[in-house]
Formats: structure tokens, C-alpha cells, sequence
């Protein structure tokens, strides 16, 4: 035996102080990486800007050959857009790309000063903008991000401004003056938007601020530096699905991670050639199914990470009911909770196994069994404990899993006392017998 009886009844009662835990966040993890320096399908020169859609096939803005190329999520080439000039559908130091709700591709030009609109397929659908200091006119747009509405957010780099247009190039409004004070802004690079439609914008302050979809702002963080949350140089920008933050510092080549109120989580890079290593990384994009794609675009590569998937915790659990009364031999339903899961997803339970230290059917227990029936996330439990014991317990086994492929397993402890005195008389006789 491992644990003591008194240990074990301990369990019983104090699982009920246990809260939360929170285990922190590991690194992504390298899965592959595709691309080589030149102008041939699947090569790059110079990739400033990179998204991921629904489907799972990317999409990266090749600047410097001026076009846009997809591939499937592993890298296999599908298509290509674009070539050199300022004709609808090509293009002049394409930077910033964005996905709207329907897939439209979104795509921000620095020597065009323009937005473009395409298809998924590169099918040129619309374009606005030209160089200049009025609204919905540019000088050196850099990050671009689009809303689940639709709406487009373009970072306005040299006029340090981000402007928000519609689906379809309309002038909405703008914000942001020159300065370091909070809506100010020296150089606005990348720009990202979250499912609330909250806008994050990186500027060479160096720093993040968080804003809602009207400009409003709401909160900062960073310095220059290169501990963790400061930076050099953030330049592109990446929400998630849960709200997370993924940040590319291009200068100190790595990638941050926070929360969306800018709580550090993580980070990953070095600067180097090798796996997992970077060299002037200008964007990362997480994608669904935990994929975070990364455009290490002196490395004329694309790198693609695992998101780390940490296991529920299950020794926090604690029964609905640890104390069941009165012993009347019927049966009580009894569920799991306080299994927390440490990336927020959602847990669900199964209860596996019941034991109990008493026999099922003998002396002064009644006849009736079984005495626990499993019910999923349940378990019914009979209120009953022999007449000339110290109290029944039931061992219940379950599993949690979180969706992702990650479980754990864990026992709660259920208590049929003896009788109703102080202290509550459960001692665990350590005799296994099944209950089902
Ligand atoms: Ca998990
Ligand atoms: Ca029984
Ligand atoms: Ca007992």
C-alpha cells in the first residue's frame, strides 16, 4: 500500500480545498520544414507575411519574386500567384496577408501602396488604396489582418496609424498618432485580430498594445530588451484559436507567446540555420489543429510547430459527493469534478472502475449488488456499508481526456460511513472488491 488508510481519508476531505492548478506552457514543437532560396515553386525570396486557412493549406506572401504561393499544411505545392508590376493581380513588395471569414485572400503591398482582394484560388477579385496621407491612402503598409466580420486592419507603418476598411475596401476609421504614449505608435508593423475582434499592433517602441475593433485602447505591453516579453523588433503577429498571442520578433530571431492580455507563456528560436533555429523571422500564423507556421525568411524556409498539448489533471478531482447517507441501499449518483485541464480545454470524464473494502454481498451488508453501475461521466453508488464495519469506501477510477489526445487517470474516494458521529468514521480496509 502506498498511501496510508489516514492518508486516504484525508483525501477525502481535503480534495474539497483543492482548486486549479495552472502548469504553465511548453514550447511548440518542430514537425517540418520546406523551401530554398529561388524563384521555383516551393522557393523564396524574402517571405514577409504568411496565413493559414480553414482547411489547413498556407499561404505565403514570396516578397522580393513578388508573388503569393499555397501549399497544403506539409508543404506541397499547390499554386502561385502574381509577378512583378501594378496591373490587378500583381504585385510590388507584397508584405502583409490576411484571411477573411470566407476565405478571401488579402494581400498588403508596400511599392504599390494598395490592398489587394483575391480568391483562395488567386482569382483577383478587388483592390484599393495609393500613396498618401488620407484615409484609405498609405505610405509603406506593412501587416494586414482580417476579422470574423470581415473587416480589414491595415498597419500604416510610416504614417504610424492602423486603418480599418470592409470587406471590400471601404474607409471605416483610423487611429494612432507618433509617440509611445498608449494609441501611439513608432512604425506599426504587424497587426493581428483575435475572435472577440480585439486588434493587437507591434510597433518598434518596441512593445504590443491591444485595442478593440474601434480603436479604443485597452492595454500594453514590452520593452527593448531580450528577456521575456521584451523585444527588438516585433514584426509579425498571430492570434489563436483560444486567444493567445504568438509574436515573431524578426531582430532577436524567436517567437513569443502570451496570453491576450499579455501574460508571457512561452518562447521558441535562436538565431541559426538549424531545426527550430531562425533568421529574420517576419511572421508567424497559428493555424488550426494546434499548427503554428513560421516564414524564417532568411532561412528562405517555412518551419511548422506542434503546439505542446499538456494532459489534464486529474489529481485535483474530487467526487460530487464524497459522504453518502443514509445506508438505505439505494443507489446514489455520484460525477467527477475538478479535473482542469492546463491549456483550457475541455475535459471529459469517464468513470472506469468501482472498488469498494467491503464485499459486495455478506455479513450485515445486504444482499444486493452490484453495488455501482458505470453511467459515463457517472457512477450510481449504493448507499450501504456492513452493520459491524467502520465504514464503506468506494475507490471510483475514471479517465479524463481533453479532445487533443491527451488523458490522465485519477480515483476518487466515496465515503458510506458507519454512522453519523464525529469524526465521520471511513476507514479504507485496503480489501479490493469489485462493486460492478
Ligand atoms: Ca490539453
Ligand atoms: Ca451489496
Ligand atoms: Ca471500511
Amino acid at each position: 500500500m502506498g498511501v496510508s488508510k489516514k492518508a486516504r481519508i484525508l483525501v477525502v476531505f481535503l480534495s474539497f480545498l483543492a482548486g486549479p492548478i495552472w502548469a504553465g506552457d511548453d514550447p511548440p514543437e518542430f514537425v517540418l520544414q520546406w523551401g530554398s532560396f529561388g524563384s521555383a515553386p516551393g522557393q523564396f525570396r524574402g517571405m514577409h507575411g504568411l496565413v493559414v486557412d480553414v482547411d489547413g493549406d498556407v499561404y505565403v506572401v514570396d516578397t522580393r519574386n513578388n508573388r503569393v504561393q499555397k501549399f497544403t499544411g506539409d508543404g506541397v505545392f499547390l499554386l502561385e500567384w502574381g509577378g512583378f508590376g501594378a496591373a490587378p493581380g500583381r504585385f510590388n513588395h507584397p508584405h502583409g496577408v490576411g484571411i477573411g471569414p470566407l476565405g478571401n485572400i488579402y494581400v498588403s503591398e508596400t511599392g504599390n501602396n494598395r490592398v489587394q482582394k483575391f480568391t483562395s484560388d488567386g482569382v483577383f477579385l478587388a483592390t484599393w488604396g495609393s500613396f498618401g496621407n488620407g484615409d484609405g491612402q498609405f505610405r509603406h503598409n506593412h501587416g494586414l489582418a482580417v476579422d470574423s466580420d470581415g473587416n480589414v486592419f491595415v498597419a500604416d507603418r510610416n504614417q504610424n496609424r492602423v486603418q480599418k476598411f470592409t470587406s471590400d475596401g471601404i474607409f471605416v476609421m483610423a487611429w494612432g498618432t507618433p509617440g509611445t504614449g498608449d494609441g501611439q505608435f513608432s512604425g506599426t508593423n504587424g497587426v493581428a485580430v483575435d475572435a472577440e475582434g480585439n486588434v493587437f499592433v507591434g510597433d518598434s517602441s518596441p512593445r504590443i498594445q491591444k485595442f478593440t475593433n474601434d480603436g479604443v485602447f485597452i492595454t500594453s505591453w514590452g520593452s527593448a530588451g531580450i528577456g521575456d516579453g521584451q523585444f527588438n523588433f516585433p514584426r509579425g503577429l498571430s492570434t489563436d484559436a483560444m486567444g493567445n498571442l504568438y509574436v515573431a520578433d524578426r531582430n532577436l530571431h524567436r517567437m513569443q507567446k502570451f496570453t491576450g492580455s499579455g501574460e508571457f507563456l512561452t518562447k521558441w528560436g535562436s538565431f541559426g540555420g538549424g531545426v527550430g533555429q531562425f533568421n529574420s523571422p517576419y511572421a508567424v500564423r497559428a493555424g488550426g489543429n494546434g499548427f503554428v507556421y513560421v516564414a524564417d525568411s532568411s532561412n528562405y524556409r517555412i518551419q511548422k510547430f506542434r503546439v505542446a498539448n499538456d494532459p489534464p489533471v486529474c489529481s485535483t478531482a474530487q467526487p460530487t459527493k464524497s459522504i453518502l447517507w443514509p445506508p438505505n441501499h439505494k443507489f446514489a449518483a455520484v460525477g467527477i469534478v475538478g479535473v482542469n485541464d492546463p491549456d483550457g480545454d475541455e475535459v471529459t470524464i469517464t468513470v472506469t472502475s468501482v472498488t469498494q473494502d467491503e464485499p459486495v454481498n455478506g455479513l450485515g451488508v445486504g444482499s444486493s449488488g452490484p453495488d455501482a453501475m458505470l453511467q459515463g461521466a457517472e457512477v450510481l453508488l449504493r448507499k450501504e456499508r456492513s452493520g459491524l464495519g467502520n465504514g464503506r469506501v468506494y475507490s471510483v477510477g475514471f479517465t479524463a481526456a481533453d479532445g487533443k489526445g491527451a488523458r490522465c487517470t485519477g480515483v476518487v474516494l466515496v465515503c458510506v460511513p458507519h454512522d453519523r458521529r464525529k469524526p465521520i468514521d471511513c476507514v479504507d480496509d485496503g480489501e479490493i472488491h469489485s462493486s460492478l
